[in-house]
């Protein structure tokens, strides 16, 4: 990891432009258990806000479904799953005191948390906050992954297609605290259509949450891949659209059932620049610069100057791969 600092510091310090700088922070988050209450999980991501403040952080990212253990792993009615997982509203009795924290701490932050919403429909949502408690941006997952039938051979299941709707808000970004912050909700950081929609609307910064289990229930995939192609898809999106990227993982065994940790912050080089240690809370953090994202935007990733969208027409047209154009 020190070497990986060194190499962004190089390339930082032989570049000239001023820096514009975010206290940048990661909240990950050890396993939620079943049985665990919404208030202790609140207390911990409380505490891991003031960790965050006391290093420097101005902005601080925590992970998907942040609030309960990941029950999409359970085969459960629709109507339960909402009863006992999902949020009517934001914030709530439950979750203010994480509001409390930010406008005492001056600290913006994301969560994920199951939505509900007043007219019954159930997303995998995420918001921005600013340093003033507000909510300024909103996000619905839209690359839902797993299944939507019972898997009874499977270790467990992976029902986000059963108990979520496909998220209805697009990929926006946010102008908050003086920073265009985009975000995306863990399986969407595999995709480069997530962070290049983004990026065409100026994204900086990019921050996700998520829940990857170790093991993968379609195929015998090596569990050391689970981490490989976490990391690979944060450092390439980062670099191929010169914006930074922090992502939060919730991790260890939740009942039984592991989830990588590796939760990170990348640079517009494509270097992490922090990265966890543990499966357990733990917050990382960096002083983002800004501005290092602009050279990769000017130069090699001009996109104006660049971009050759009328040959990527395939790319809105077709869902999956089909029959070579002519
Ligand atoms: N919560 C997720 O979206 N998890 C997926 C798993 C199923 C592969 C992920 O992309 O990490």
């Amino acid at each position: 990891m020190n070497n990986e600092r060194t190499l962004t510091e190089a390339s930082i310090s032989a570049n000239s432009k001023p820096k514009r700088t975010l206290g940048l922070a990661v909240a990950q988050l050890g396993p939620v258990q079943l049985n665990d209450t919404r208030e202790s999980v609140v207390a911990r991501l409380v505490a891991m806000m003031r960790e965050a403040k006391s290093r420097g952080a101005e902005f601080l990212v925590f992970p998907e479904l942040a609030l309960t253990t990941f029950f999409p792993r359970y085969w459960m009615a629709e109507d339960e799953a909402r009863r006992r997982f999902f949020e009517l509203s934001m914030p709530s009795p439950v979750t203010e005191p994480i509001f409390r924290a930010s406008l005492e701490l001056h600290l913006g932050f994301y969560l994920g948390y199951a939505e509900l919403t007043s007219d019954g429909r159930p997303f995998n949502t995420s918001i921005i906050v600013n340093r003033n408690a507000e909510i300024v941006g909103k996000y619905r997952k839209i690359h839902l992954p797993g299944h939507s039938d019972h898997m009874p051979a499977a270790p467990f299941q992976h029902l986000e297609k059963k108990y979520f709707s496909v998220g209805d808000l697009g990929f926006r970004v946010f102008d908050t605290d003086g920073v265009r912050m985009g975000m995306c909700i863990c399986n969407d950081r595999r995709w480069p259509e997530t962070y290049r929609v983004m990026a065409l609307q100026s994204a900086e910064i990019v921050v996700l949450g998520y829940n990857t289990p170790s093991v993968n229930i379609h195929w015998n995939e090596p569990t050391h891949l689970r981490t490989t192609t976490h990391l690979i898809s944060l450092q390439a999106n980062a670099y191929q659209n010169g914006i930074w990227v922090a992502a939060a993982a919730k991790c260890g065994s939740e009942d039984g059932h592991h989830m990588i940790g590796s939760s990170a912050i990348v640079a517009p080089t494509g270097e992490i620049v922090a990265r966890s240690l543990s499966e357990e809370d733990e917050v990382i953090s960096v002083k983002a610069d800004l501005s290092i994202g602009e050279y990769f935007r000017e130069h090699v990733f001009n996109f104006a100057k660049h971009r050759r969208p009328e040959h990527y027409r395939l790319i809105t047209e077709r869902t999956g791969a089909g029959e070579p154009i002519a």
